[in-house]
């Protein structure tokens, strides 16, 4: 990060904290000197958190005060602390036969909760613009671990859960052309981190002091493209040093490809998405296509590519959670669109000498997509089967204690390409103690790879 934009983040804490002084000095007496108001300017500037309310005690909690007469249900709050690291924040809600409920917050976080770690009742103007139903209570309570903060609370409409408003934001400017531009970085999911794909930056881009929701606001990503400017955030972050720096801009020229292919595919259809919005198509592999600079995910892909008796097999990926993703603009020029695959298994049953396993596989790319289908022949719908029938060359073992291979798949159908998604495995009925591994081998030649999986259990004494 440069220095001119240190400068500007340390100046703008400065105001912010004389500006925070002055509401201070205006709050009443006893007042806790880190209330502080639940807008930055006209954004409603905290973030949200939700959590079940249960009966069970939460681990972690060692000591109750003599709660009133009524049913007590607890909710347990995750934050995070300048290293990542959770803070477990645990909540008791008692709700008396008739009358208002209470709410008892560990605000020290110490594993303890007190008589007088009772949440006070939100005066109207202490409640967070927007949060809860305006009929329902809000409490609101000190919080001194992560960090100090005054944190809002509210029942969910069915009362099944218990929300959690945090004022949770950074203020900063960022420059955009020749304008210093106000920026608000908001804490979106409440955990006290400033988080690639999970919080959000408002930058005020047409200068008339407002955050307009919907053109002003941009998901933190890597590379947030802002006007005609871009800025690059961290993966993580303390929310109170929050830090950026000016990316490149403009758009770059990039290749996809599947490096790992043996042959030409006879098609592909490849669904790009950008990060800030919008979505591209790819329907060729290794031809250079220009694309605005910013982050991008694999988001599906069709590819049909010669199989065995002269029959086309055709393969459908799409997104599943989170994987390598391309940054256009930078270094990189090529991305491949499966990377290294991998087979992860998963199994249903109870790991015992004699049962009979009903294991799932979900090939996986690097970049994030599973595999969803393989089908023969030209049209998907034609005669699609969900993973063809299951032979070798994929194969499902079961690995022992001491290595040996003690059993391979029982349930095999022949088919063509010999793959399969899902197979039983038994476990022999002498099986002895120990660690037991479920080794997969996953056949998919046809596109160069054959990704591989484990999965472990125990068998008790
Ligand atoms: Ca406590
Ligand atoms: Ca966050
Ligand atoms: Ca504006």
């Amino acid at each position: 990060m440069t220095k001119i934009t240190k400068v500007v983040i340390v100046v703008k804490k400065l105001l912010w904290i004389l500006a925070l002084a002055a509401t201070i000095a205006a709050a009443q007496a006893g007042e806790l000197q880190f209330i502080d108001k639940w807008t930055a300017g006209e954004l409603p500037a905290y973030g949200q958190q939700c959590w079940p309310l249960v009966a069970v005690k939460p681990a972690g909690l060692t000591a109750e005060p003599q709660y009133p007469p009524g049913t007590v249900r607890y909710a347990s709050f995750n934050f995070r602390d300048d290293a990542n690291e959770p803070v477990l924040v645990v909540a008791a809600l008692v709700t008396p036969p008739d009358g208002q409920a209470m709410l008892y917050v560990d605000s020290n976080a110490d594993g303890v909760l007190k008589a007088g770690e009772r949440a006070a009742l939100a005066t109207p103007e202490r409640r967070p613009l927007g949060f809860g139903k305006p009929q329902k209570a809000v409490w609101v309570a000190p919080l001194y671990k992560p960090r100090k903060r005054m944190v809002a609370f509210t029942m969910t409409s069915f009362e099944l859960m218990l929300g959690c408003a945090v004022r949770g934001y950074a203020q900063a400017t960022l420059p955009l052309a020749e304008k210093q531009v106000r920026a608000v970085f908001v804490d979106v999911n409440a955990n006290m981190l400033l988080e690639q794909f999970r919080d959000a930056v408002y930058a005020d881009v047409n200068g008339d002091g407002q955050f307009d929701g919907a053109t002003e606001c941009f998901p933190l990503v890597e590379r947030v493209a802002i006007g005609p400017a871009a800025f690059s955030f961290a993966k993580w972050q303390p929310l109170e040093a929050a830090e950026w720096q000016s990316a490149a801009v403009g758009s770059a020229r990039v290749k996809f490809v599947i490096g790992s292919l043996p042959v030409e595919p006879e098609s592909v259809l490849a669904t790009i998405g950008s990060l800030t919005g919008g979505t591209f198509q790819i329907t060729a592999l290794n031809k250079e296509m220009e694309l605005p600079a910013g982050t991008y995910t694999a988001e599906s892909l069709i590819i049909q590519v010669p199989g065995c008796k002269a029959n086309t097999m055709t393969y459908t990926f799409s997104r599943s959670g989170l994987g390598t993703v391309m940054k256009v603009g930078g270094e990189e020029t090529t991305f491949d669109l499966l990377g290294d695959m991998s087979a992860p298994a998963s199994f249903d049953g109870e790991p015992r000498p004699g049962v009979r396993l009903s294991i799932e596989i979900n090939p996986r790319t690097s970049t994030g997509m599973i595999l969803n289908s393989e089908s023969e022949g030209s049209q998907i719908s034609q005669r699609s089967f969900s993973y063809g029938g299951a032979t070798l060359p994929t194969t499902v073992t079961l690995i022992g204690p001491e290595g040996a291979e003690l059993a391979r798949v029982d349930s095999v159908s022949p088919a063509c390409c010999g793959t399969f998604a899902r197979c039983e495995l038994t476990v022999p009925a002498d099986a002895k103690p120990g660690e037991y591994t479920i080794k997969v081998v996953y056949n998919l030649s046809l596109l160069g790879q054959n990704p591989t999986g484990e999965t472990k259990f125990n068998i008790e004494e």
